[in-house]
């Protein structure tokens, strides 16, 4: 279960966790037309800081903007909600989930003029693939689902509805045994995962899919910076899944995720088994960043 917290943001106003309700007539629970952000906030020496809160709002607008949906909001008033979610709440660190939805009004796929609402929660949540997985690494398994064709739906945008693809695959690969699934793009290379981008690590250098069917995730992005600060090689190429089997290491990335070291794919172990040692090192940088450990990349970080 969700670990409950005080109070939702709704539309300008802060309401009791408990009263946060829609009317069942809601467009986007019917018809699956809204767009959402998933960010985090870690605890630091210096006090709560969200991870690249200017890049999750920048994506909230640009999903907005691609499925033409028009907030009341501009992107400081959502910036400054989402700070005032966070110190409302008391909590040293949480995950925040905004949310714009098309409200109560006409119903049929057409919404014309019903009202554009925004909600921001704010939860503990701790690790997304469990304790074990963030550890050791997670077994991962390809999807009979395929990824989004970009004449489908538009990956760029964080789209409610878009996810029914996603817990479909997610569903089979816990249903198989699996801890989550890997998605092929329709052209049969890899894409993503059920909620995070995917790397492999072959001979020291770093691959992860381009941009063409997956989310343009913000913690993919953090990761190339800091490979290229590393001196890593990092490609934005596309891969097959037999690339994938073959690879040194590989890993998922995402705000829920953080940085996840995948043991096992399709029944072929990946790097012995356990996190190799860049996907280590990614992730410890990425942990000491997070906590405002690394001065170097302070300006990812909002303090709240
Ligand atoms: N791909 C997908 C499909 C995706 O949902 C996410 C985030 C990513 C990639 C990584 O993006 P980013 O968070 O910007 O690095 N998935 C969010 C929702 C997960 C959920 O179950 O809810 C998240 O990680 O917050």
């Amino acid at each position: 279960m969700i670990k409950k917290s005080k109070k939702i943001w709704m539309d300008g106003k802060f309401v009791d966790w408990a009263q946060a309700n829609v009317h069942i007539l809601t467009h986007t629970l019917h018809y699956g037309l809204g767009v959402f952000e998933g960010i985090r906030c870690y605890k630091t020496r210096k006090g709560s800081a969200i991870f690249r809160l200017k890049e999750h709002v920048d994506r909230l607008f640009s999903s907005c903007h691609i499925m033409q949906i028009k907030p009341e909001y501009t992107p400081k008033e959502i910036t400054k909600a989402i700070i005032d979610s966070v110190r409302v709440n008391g909590l040293e660190e949480c995950y925040i989930r905004p949310l714009i939805y098309i409200g109560y009004g006409v119903m049929g796929i057409y919404p014309k003029s019903n009202p554009i609402r925004v909600a921001i929660a704010v939860w503990p949540w701790g690790a997304y693939l469990g304790e074990d997985g963030i550890k050791k690494g997670i077994r991962l398994k390809t999807s009979s689902f395929t990824r989004h064709h970009v004449n489908v739906s538009m990956t760029k945008s964080k789209t409610c509805g878009q996810y029914v693809n996603s817990i479909l695959a997610k569903k089979e690969a816990i249903s198989v045994g699996y801890d989550e699934a890997l998605l092929l793009d329709t052209q049969g290379y890899v894409s993503e995962g059920s909620g995070e981008n995917i790397f492999i690590v072959r001979n020291g250098a770093i691959k992860t899919p381009p941009l063409n069917s997956i989310l343009e995730g913000i913690t993919r992005n953090s990761i190339i910076e800091m490979a290229q600060k590393l001196k890593i090689p990092v490609k934005e190429m596309s891969f097959t899944r037999d690339e994938l089997y073959a690879a040194d290491e590989t890993f998922l990335t995402g705000t829920a995720a953080e940085i996840t070291p995948v043991r096992e794919v399709d029944g072929r172990i990946i790097s012995k088994g356990k996190p190799g040692p860049v996907t280590k090192k990614l992730q410890d940088l990425f942990f000491k960043i997070v906590k405002g450990e690394d001065k170097t990349y302070n300006s990812w970080l909002t303090y709240t």
